[in-house]
């Protein structure tokens, strides 16, 4: 068999611009950048404990994360012929409101062109063939924090003059208070109206206590937040936008849920039998609406999953409740998880990925070409 085309869809990035952004600030996100010794990147809020140094709180922070080159070098050695880049958390999420529209733009102008440059230099006459060379695509970001949801849907709007964004990124805090708040339905209504897929992906994950406290958290470092609350953050967030009926009232919402779907393809019978059984609702007696589309109707139709999830069952699960392979698609998360050490070329964490979907679909070499690269091109119009 012919190398299948490899499509990259969880792919980060933090153009130079929000780079010194998070230089210039001493809270959460920031980057310290002592004159001596090596910057460190510090954006959840667990990395903010005042008990560790400064010096060793969050992680290392290299070109990997701002450089454009640095990731084609990355696509190459993986065998990645395509990837949709998408700023990395926390995005614009922290922005007072007065600055927020002109970030969004200024991130996703820059995204644009970067995309544009990429994929011009080598290909005068502008066609797109993505087999055989780099080529990249973005998610943008939105001005969450703005003043009014209007600015958001003229962002949105803005969004269909930008030739390679292909969505949005988005985090699970919406407007401030979480994806089920009413004021919101401008902003699904944009995204159903332009078609563009919503990328939502966690930060904030669970509050230290979920673990045993700071103490406990901080001993462990990364694991606990990015292992678990993660994953449960977004399941949290795509529960609360079904059960406010979300998709109800926007039934062509098109979203890709980071990370598999944190742990949604593994609690959704969970979560359909609790709805069933709610006495709140008003199909049961209750006086709360309640969601009318199932759950299991909403993972087909809805909702796309990345494949960032690093082992067989946790695949299994995210086509089983797809109904299908073609709602998958293979990502890296780049650029974190780096190998730990230095000068190693493979990362772990995406050969355990191909490693993952090579498993899981033995000998069906249709179905794990789908998922390296054929259902993103289809999906997200790539090609
Ligand atoms: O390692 C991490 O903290 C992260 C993160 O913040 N965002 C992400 O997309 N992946 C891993």
């Amino acid at each position: 068999m012919s190398k299948p085309l490899v499509v990259d869809i969880h792919t980060h990035v933090y153009p130079p611009s929000y780079m010194a952004m998070l230089r210039a600030r001493k809270t959460v996100p920031y980057i310290h950048d002592p004159e001596q010794g090596e910057p460190r990147l510090i954006i959840l809020s667990s990395d903010d404990d005042p008990a560790i140094p400064i010096d060793q709180r969050g992680r290392p922070v290299d070109s990997s994360y701002s450089d454009i080159n640095v990731k084609l070098t990355f696509m190459q050695q993986h065998g990645i012929d395509s990837s949709v880049i998408s700023l990395a958390n926390p995005w614009l999420d922290f922005l007072d409101p007065s600055e927020a529209q002109e970030w969004a733009r200024r991130i996703n102008d820059d995204l644009e062109e970067t995309c544009a440059s990429v994929n011009l230099s080598g290909n005068p006459d502008q066609k797109l063939p993505l087999k055989g060379r780099s080529s990249l695509f973005a998610f943008a970001v939105l001005p969450l924090s703005a003043p009014s949801p209007d600015i958001i849907v003229e962002e949105i709007k803005r969004l269909r003059s930008l030739p390679h964004v292909r969505g949005v990124i988005m985090g699970t805090s919406g407007l401030g208070n979480g994806l089920d708040d009413e004021k919101l339905g401008p902003v699904w209504a944009a995204l159903e109206e332009t078609q563009l897929l919503l990328f939502l992906h966690p930060h904030y994950g669970l509050p230290n206590e979920a673990f045993g406290g700071a103490e406990v958290t901080a001993r462990y470092g990364h694991v606990l937040p990015l292992a678990l609350g993660f994953p449960l953050e977004t399941t949290i967030a795509v529960t609360r936008m079904l059960l406010s009926r979300v998709f109800d009232k926007f039934p062509r919402l098109q979203l890709l849920l980071a990370h598999s779907g944190g742990t949604l393809p593994f609690l959704a019978g969970r979560i359909e039998s609790c709805i069933m059984h709610e006495r709140n609702f008003v199909k049961n007696g209750g006086n709360v609406p309640g969601p009318q589309r199932s759950i299991w109707e909403i993972l087909k139709t809805n909702i796309f999953l990345d494949a960032v999830v690093y082992g067989v069952a946790g695949l299994k699960a995210a086509v089983t409740v797809g109904g299908a392979t073609d709602r998958l698609m293979f990502g890296t998360d780049h650029p974190f998880f780096p190998p730990l050490t230095e000068g190693e070329k493979d990362w772990l964490s995406v050969t355990t990925n191909y490693k993952a979907i090579e498993e899981t679909f033995k000998d069906e070499n249709e179905t794990v070409a789908a998922v390296l690269g054929g259902n993103a091109a289809r999906i997200l119009s790539l090609e």
